[in-house]
């Protein structure tokens, strides 16, 4: 019987066919008892992405009376490296899975240059990638993945969150586990909009997650993963738990971490400097505690101050890094801007979309790359 996906869109279409392969390598390998690793981006579409497609393989498997062979772990960095590579190999080198053909499967992570190498291990230890991901394509050797489910191969972008295409992925692999509202979710925490966004918000809504429990849940999870030591039980809890206890963990986090939120603003207000519509804080400065963490902290900041002026920018300086929020003037993109300071400055590295980024340094240049800044902004 075919499976309906859990919202029906041009862009699935073209991608399902795959869905499909991607869903039935992972069937096979739960059949064949072989090591499957999930590697997730330690953000709430990573989370979201990760939870959805673990449920679905331990939920089979459980059925199954297999033997559990599924792991999942967060990325570190927001990419997928060598050194998660060569944990991964550790991990499927278990004797306890010999002559078993091990899976990795990268969430929100996996199309860019920055996971090439790590890709590349992989396949020379013969251990198929399958990547899920939502953030524009390197032309690398697509030969390194298995299967690449991301929408911008059919004319997409990157509003079909990661969490989302993992929903469909997991509704395919098993179509009853109580994950399909983490896709509505992963959207809400990575603020996209439009078609699947509006789409998915719908699914949730039958599910009992209206747009409101949504944006707590997302608040809540903000902060629990803010501690980058998870808890396996209270993530499962507060993502796709028992509903009373699920309430009470929201009102718990979200609330401890509306505190920090509300605390780390007041001081970013108090000590920005204002150029007309930009704002600059030195958030290196201005940071006692890890939560939230600076590209939050500057985003808190632009969201406040985008509310009374359209043209909003902040610049949030560390001690080798800036992140902006906010269009650039003078035509400048957060990848101009990249490709300009890299022309002036040693070891100058980073990325993000036309209106969020953050760009690395090196520590002893954090002066100099403030002038040229200033100057090209001015
Ligand atoms: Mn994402």
């Amino acid at each position: 019987m075919e499976i309906k996906p859990v919202f029906y869109s041009d862009a699935f279409k073209k991608l399902k066919g795959k869905f499909e392969e991607a869903a039935s390598i992972l069937k096979g390998a739960i059949d064949a008892s072989a090591p499957i690793v999930i590697r997730h981006h330690g953000d709430g579409d990573g989370y979201c992405a990760g939870i959805a497609i673990e449920q679905a393989l331990l939920e089979v498997q459980e059925n199954n009376y297999g033997r559990p062979t599924v792991t999942r772990y967060p990325l570190r960095a927001p990419k997928y490296e060598l050194c998660d590579a060569v944990a991964d190999l550790r991990t499927c080198s278990n004797p306890k899975f010999r002559n078993k053909r091990p899976i990795v499967v990268i969430l929100d992570n996996g199309s860019t240059t920055q996971d090439e190498a790590a890709l590349r291990l992989l396949k020379l230890y013969r251990i198929d990638a399958i990547v899920v991901d939502h953030h524009p394509i390197d032309k690398i050797d697509e030969t390194l993945r298995k299967v690449h489910i991301n929408a911008y191969l059919v004319g997409g972008n990157g509003d079909y969150t990661a969490g989302m295409l993992a929903v469909e992925l997991a509704n395919l692999i098993n179509s009853g586990a109580h994950v399909k509202h983490l896709a509505a979710l992963s959207g809400v925490s990575d603020k996209v909009s439009g078609e699947w966004l509006e789409g998915y918000l719908k699914v949730a809504e039958l599910n009992g997650y209206t747009l409101k429990k949504l944006q707590e849940l997302y608040l809540a999870l903000d902060y629990m993963i803010s501690f980058r030591m998870e808890s396996y039980q209270l993530l499962r809890d507060l993502l796709i738990g028992e509903h009373d206890n699920q309430e009470k963990l929201i009102k718990l986090f979200a609330g401890e971490g509306e505190k920090l939120r509300e605390d780390r603003l007041n001081v970013l207000r108090e000590n920005a400097k204002f150029k007309g519509s930009t704002a600059i804080v030195d958030i290196g400065a201005l940071m006692t505690n890890f939560y939230p963490a600076p590209g939050r902290s500057v985003g808190l900041l632009y969201q406040e101050l985008k509310k009374k002026d359209e043209k909003a920018l902040v610049l949030g300086y560390g001690p080798h890094f800036l992140t902006i929020r906010g269009i650039l003037p003078q035509g400048l993109t957060v990848t101009t801007l990249i490709e300009k300071l890299k022309a002036q400055f040693q070891n100058v590295d980073g990325g993000g979309h036309d209106v969020a980024g953050t760009i690395h340094f090196l520590p002893i240049d954090k002066e100099k790359v403030q002038t040229f800044v200033n100057k090209l902004i001015n």
